[in-house]
């Protein structure tokens, strides 16, 4: 095989190569330094650091990660750890330019909590199904653990993520601050059609109402349609109960709707004919245009995509063959493909899919690319198998206006300069 990268199959401009270079295991330009053979086996010998000289720890009940990655692997909190919150909500952003796969840490999963994390007590939590059913059920969380289950891996989305991205000028650098309210995790519950049959639906029941149990209980209408096909109370998040932050012991979770539909803690749900028109629903989350009315429901989450390797966090030390790597997903189903561009949009190259290729969850792309040493905009461009493609932030902004602040699904980029620093530009 060759070692010149200006031999290898190019997709498009600006360095673009074949994503199937990958599997012929053709990187250039590794970071692996070869030394002598001689040297290397002394090395082995003589170089033991102080971990290897005496017995190392005991192993813990619940196990945490190396003392080293919680130094160094964060999420992006507002306000910051340990300081007191003075705003409404909190929130905490996944660090996608540090993970890998699709699967988020549960400790990395991002939050929103608007009125912060109750310390509920398993044994005293209580789930309520009432309103439009023929029968109110009240379900412990023992009693819930007895129901089947499903288990699906599933992306979660803030409809405020990239909400910077409206903004007129780029102001916000950091993955974290632009794509860091989005996750994916393997989600454990009981489908909520099984408990709403249980209860019996009286007819006419169209919407349900979910209350959670944190202090300002955030409430949410759902269409009932939505409730029978695929949400659940979900239990385990990545085969551990879940988090704190992410509801325990027990959510609403509706795949592939903004996040705020997924109520954490949930208490109560209550079957109605119309929504209830909570302030999360009329104030808060909803959609201003650029005529002056306002999209309210805008539940599902659009096709989308992100570069995170490399971003701003990591610039590039020297020419050479690069992994151009990042997520993609939608709340319509599968991505069917993402294509990546070096030059600004002009020329597309696509990107090998990580399979399997699950519907409403992260699905990870990577590209080959070279980097020449000279300026290039790197973006990605969403499909899925609803036919939606992800949209220029130009096109967006067309049909949407910037009074927005909700749901910005735009194509993002990333700007690499000739000194190998990248940084968020609008292309
Ligand atoms: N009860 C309750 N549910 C809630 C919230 C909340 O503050 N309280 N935040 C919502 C918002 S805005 C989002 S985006 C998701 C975030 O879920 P996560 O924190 O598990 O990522 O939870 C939703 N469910
Ligand atoms: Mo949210």
């Amino acid at each position: 095989m060759s070692n010149d990268a200006r031999d290898l199959p190019r997709v498009a401009a600006n360095g673009l190569l074949d994503r199937r270079l990958f599997m012929r295991n053709m990187m250039l330009g590794a970071a692996g330094t070869a030394t002598a053979g001689a040297s290397l086996a002394d090395s082995v010998s003589t170089g033991q650091p102080e971990w290897m000289l005496t017995p190392g720890a005991t192993t813990e009940d619940y196990g945490m990660p190396s003392r080293f990655e919680m130094e160094r692997t964060k999420r992006w909190t507002v306000p910051p750890a340990g300081q007191i919150a003075t705003g409404r909500s909190i929130a905490a952003m996944t660090p996608h330019h540090m993970m890998h796969g699709t699967i988020t840490p549960g400790g990395l999963h991002f939050e929103v909590n608007h009125h912060g994390i109750p310390d509920i007590d398993p044994d005293r939590h209580e789930l309520i199904i009432h309103g439009m059913v023929e029968r109110p059920i009240k379900l412990s969380v023992d009693a819930l653990s007895n129901y089947p289950t499903e288990t699906h891996n599933y992306f979660l989305e803030c409809s405020g993520n990239s909400s910077r991205l409206w903004a007129d000028k780029p102001t916000a650098s950091h993955l974290d601050l632009t794509h860091g309210l989005v996750s994916g995790s393997e989600w454990t519950g009981v489908p909520l059609s099984i408990l709403l049959d249980e209860a019996g639906l009286k007819p006419g029941a169209k919407w349900l109402i979910a209350e959670g149990g944190d202090s300002g209980s955030l409430s949410r209408s759902i269409p009932i349609d939505k409730a029978l096909k695929d949400s659940m109370i979900a239990l385990y998040q990545n085969g551990e109960r879940l988090r704190p932050g992410q509801g325990y012991p027990i959510r609403l979770f509706n795949p592939g709707f903004e996040g705020n539909t997924s109520t954490k803690w949930v208490r109560s749900i209550r079957v109605t004919d119309r929504p209830v028109m909570s302030r999360f629903e009329t104030r808060t989350y909803t959609d201003l245009m650029p005529d002056g009315k306002a999209l309210q429901f805008s539940l599902g989450m659009e096709v989308k995509s992100v570069i995170t390797r490399p971003s701003n966090a990591n610039s590039l030390p020297k020419k050479g063959v690069y992994e151009v790597t990042g997520i993609a997903w939608t709340g319509n189903g599968r991505i069917t493909r993402v294509e990546v561009s070096a030059d600004g949009g002009q020329t597309w190259g696509e990107a090998a899919l990580q399979g399997p290729v699950l519907p409403m969850m992260l699905t990870r792309f990577r590209i080959p690319w070279e980097w020449e040493g000279g300026p290039a905009i790197l973006q990605s461009r969403a499909y899925d198998e609803a036919g939606r493609v992800q949209p220029t932030r130009t096109d967006l902004i067309a049909a949407r206006g910037t009074k927005n602040v909700y749901h910005f699904n735009g194509i993002h980029s990333w700007g690499v300069g000739e000194d190998g620093g990248v940084q968020h530009v609008y292309a």
